[in-house]
């Protein structure tokens, strides 16, 4: 069976381009990559083109994901298991594949309605090495753990489920049992595809937006706590403060980005376990500080 490898890349959609270029370099420390194309941008976090292609196209949520396998054959194997599991996918054209820096391409959606890429081959920039938008002591860490994670809107749980696992071959299950206002109690499932805990996680309850949050790692804990002084002396709204989750033991904190969705920050994250495992709470902190942006769960037991 092909498997993912990583969520490569994401694209977004946003309505103010100048804020999001001031809150991507200067408050989370990303290259910004300006090809003079007048409809997108690009942000950068390491030696790919880009990790983030950010659309003025005025959306303020998720566009499509990109999700990455070894190379040509995976990408053969993978067509056939969409054929197998009847899901619709198209190939992607030349052109496709050249907007995004890829060598190989195939479009779907999800079964939430979530855009998919699979691509195999992305363009590296051996002769442009990653320059942060600001000061920073260390790197974004990605490699082969990816971009970070993503939450996403996927309404019907256990289709997404078997889309993500047998489909595109990813593992995990529900994590967490949260009880959430109004008696009920949230399950969301998470998956990994590579040693990151979970690069997607989904069934934290109803949203409006595609996307919850972006998680993205920090190498060293000095990055993180620079970032939190930026974020609090420029008062953007935090929603849930600093804390230290079960599962990936990720010490992060969420805070809105310029498009009203969160960007989970964070350091230390553990390795995947291979085994299932679920929590009642979190380790520490992490409590809700702003709510309104889809995650207004008690994540550690008080
Ligand atoms: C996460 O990264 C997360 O976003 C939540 C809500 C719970 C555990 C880990
Ligand atoms: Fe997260």
């Amino acid at each position: 069976m092909a498997k993912v490898t990583e969520l490569g890349y994401l694209g977004i959609g946003v309505k103010d381009a100048a804020a999001w270029k001031e809150y991507a370099t200067q408050v989370v420390g990303m290259e910004l990559l300006d090809e003079g194309e007048g409809d997108r941008f690009y942000l950068r976090m390491d030696h790919w083109h880009h990790r983030i292609v950010v659309h003025t196209s005025g959306e303020d949520d998720l566009l499509y994901m990109g999700w990455r396998v070894g190379g040509p054959l995976e990408l053969q194997e993978m067509e056939q298991q969409l054929k197998e599991a009847r899901v619709p996918y198209r190939v992607g054209s030349e052109a496709e594949m050249q907007e995004r820096r890829v060598l190989g391409l195939l479009k779907l959606a999800s079964p939430g309605g979530n855009a998919i890429d699979i691509f195999y081959g992305p363009q590296i920039e051996t002769a442009l090495p990653f320059h942060p938008g600001r000061r920073m002591y260390g790197r974004f860490l990605t490699g082969d753990e990816g971009i970070g994670h993503v939450i996403l809107r996927e309404d019907d749980v256990a289709a997404a489920f078997k889309f993500y696992t047998n489909v595109l071959g990813m593992r995990g299950s529900i994590e967490y049992k949260l009880p959430v206002p109004g008696g009920m109690i949230a399950k969301p499932v998470f998956l990994h595809c590579n040693s990151r805990d979970h690069s997607i996680a989904f069934g934290v309850g109803p949203m409006t937006k595609r996307i919850n949050h972006l998680m993205i790692e920090l190498a060293t804990i000095d990055d993180l706590g620079m970032t939190y002084d930026i974020v609090r002396s420029r008062n953007i709204p935090v929603a849930i403060g600093l804390g230290k989750h079960s599962n990936d033991q990720a010490f992060t904190f969420y805070s809105a980005n310029p498009s009203g969705w969160l960007w989970e920050i964070g350091w230390g994250a553990r390795k995947a376990t291979e085994q299932a495992e679920y929590y009642v709470s979190d380790v520490f902190g992490h409590g809700v500080e702003t709510k309104g942006f889809g995650l207004d769960l008690e994540l550690k037991k008080r």
